[in-house]
């Protein structure tokens, strides 16, 4: 069997399994280097006074790590510049975030000059190379030059924006076109597959090979969606360990005769976090009834510090959030509770099964694993309920989920009711939905089709699936089991005078 190379801007050792990591993109990958005896290439996370290409390489689980120092100004032009103060801004539709700055251009293309001369060398015949996200897209073109002629495919994690964005990227033709040197590229979703072919067919005077295949600068890619899924079985029996058990039952013991909405998001103006604030501040002002009622619990790890429009928000959450406290707080009891720490995911499993409703809110989102991971964290007699953006690509796949638009208060209080007041009988039904698709489409599926389609990138590609419409569930149509369960509306004890 062909070995399998992964290049990644970070890398995460398999055997940490993730409890201490941040990151979707580390946990998927971790998952699909346990299944191969393959190669794991990345910046190690370090500076040099100068890049000397030196290779660090380790083993962990029959993977092989090699990981390699960059200069501090690749961290100043690649990661913090280009990556993430111009593509990651403007790929999650933020132009007034976006840096358009040559410098930070220049660095990006040298990092990834440089990443190819130090892999080139590991490089053997038969190696298939899935080289992952937005950080890398010119490594094919770097190792292409340096002859390398294996199959490389390229994951694109984030967003594909619309083309009157993409546009606005200077050399924006130069980036489509050193794509063009994979054979392979995915996209997490359909509707960024199709915005990625309106590009390459409108500005590149591209042209559809046949189904699944695009042409242009002289060559033919192949072109698929392969949405990302979660370790969903991993997921589920973390959900039964001792400290997933002890975080709920810390949950539940803080929460009786109210009930816990959560929100686990790196702490990233994609993620929606000031709009989903002021959604629950909508919703405790249009309902004084409920506002003793419910606990909003948002966990949001610090991301990507050196950029300082992250540190812009942390202060304006950290005032939105003290702004709602100091309204509706009362002596014994605070509706929201923000926290910035980064918890273990086995305690993040505990925390979205004591939750009545997820609140997965993002402006603009890849994919959403912590979407995934509340639905497979719950417990099946009693089901919370997911509010998920429209905007991220699970929504393709959750449509049982309440599904917003996180620009409005209106929409995330509307929600917030709505989930709060469901019935058992539909929550199950919502739930299962989302659950068995959780499962189905989950993290070795997707590994499964990628390296399938880049081992054979002529193959056929998988027809478009029509997927089922969300099931209507008027609670009218049958009779709820209304059963009082720790997640239905339960009446308090009369207050005592
Ligand atoms: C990119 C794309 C796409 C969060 N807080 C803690 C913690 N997390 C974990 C979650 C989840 C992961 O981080 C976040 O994954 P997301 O998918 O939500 O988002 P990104 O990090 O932006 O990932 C995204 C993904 O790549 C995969 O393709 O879905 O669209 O932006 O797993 O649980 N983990 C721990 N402690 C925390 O406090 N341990």
């Amino acid at each position: 069997m062909s070995r399998l190379i992964v290049v990644s801007n970070r890398v995460n050792p398999p055997t940490a399994r993730g409890d201490e990591t941040v990151g979707g993109l580390a946990m998927a990958l971790s998952a699909a280097l346990r299944q191969y005896s393959g190669l794991w290439f990345g910046w190690s996370g370090r500076t040099a006074p100068e890049f000397t290409g030196q290779l660090s390489l380790e083993q962990h689980d029959g993977v092989t790590v090699a990981t390699v120092d960059l200069e501090e100004a690749d961290l100043q032009e690649y990661y913090n510049g280009y990556a993430n103060k111009t593509l990651w801004p403007l790929f999650h539709y933020r132009q007034d975030l976006t840096a358009y700055d040559r410098t930070f251009d220049a660095g990006y293309q040298r990092v990834n000059r440089r990443f190819a001369e130090t892999l080139a060398p590991l490089i053997q015949p038969g190696d298939l190379i899935w080289v992952h996200d937005y950080h890398l897209i010119p490594l094919a073109r770097e190792l292409r030059r340096l002859g390398v002629t294996n199959r490389i495919g390229f994951f694109l994690h984030i967003p594909w924006p619309a083309h009157q964005l993409i546009v606005t990227l200077p050399r924006h033709r130069e980036l489509v076109a050193a794509l063009f040197d994979y054979d392979l590229v995915g996209f997490q979703t359909e509707g960024f597959r199709h915005a990625f072919e309106e590009y390459v067919l409108s500005e590149a005077d591209g042209s559809v090979d046949r189904p699944g295949f695009l042409r242009a600068y002289g060559r033919t890619m192949r072109v698929e969606a392969f949405p990302i899924g979660i370790d969903a079985a991993d997921f589920t029996r973390m959900v039964e360990s001792p400290r997933a058990q002890h975080t709920y039952d810390v949950m539940v013991a803080h929460t009786v005769f109210r009930r816990l909405i959560v929100g686990v998001d790196r702490l990233d103006y994609s993620k929606g976090l000031e709009e989903r604030f002021l959604g629950v501040e909508r919703f405790l002002a249009n309902n004084p009834d409920l506002r003793r009622e419910v606990l909003m619990l948002q966990v949001a790890p610090l991301s990507r510090d050196a950029v300082e429009a992250y540190q812009e928000i942390r202060g304006r959450l950290d005032a939105l959030s003290g702004r709602i406290n100091g309204e509706y707080a009362d002596i014994d009891h605070n509706p929201v509770r923000y926290v910035n720490k980064n918890y273990r995911r086995d305690e993040l499993a505990g925390l979205y099964r004591a939750a009545s409703v997820g609140l997965v809110t993002p402006m603009r989102d890849g994919m959403n694993l912590v979407a995934k991971e509340f639905v497979a964290a719950q417990d099946p007699d009693d089901p919370g309920v997911l509010i998920l953006s429209r905007f991220a690509g699970a929504a393709d796949q959750l449509r049982d989920a309440l599904l917003v638009n996180p620009n409005s208060p209106d929409e995330i209080a509307e929600a917030i009711k709505r989930a709060l007041s469901m019935d058992l009988f539909e929550r199950k039904a919502r739930w299962r939905a989302m659950f068995e698709n959780v499962v189905r489409e989950d993290v070795t599926a997707w590994r499964d089709a990628f390296v399938a389609a880049l081992r054979d990138p002529a193959g056929a590609v998988a027809p478009d699936v029509e997927r089922p419409q969300p099931a209507i569930l008027e609670v009218e149509t049958e009779t709820p089991t209304r059963l009082t369960t720790r997640k239905t509306a339960t009446p308090r004890p009369p207050a005592r005078h």
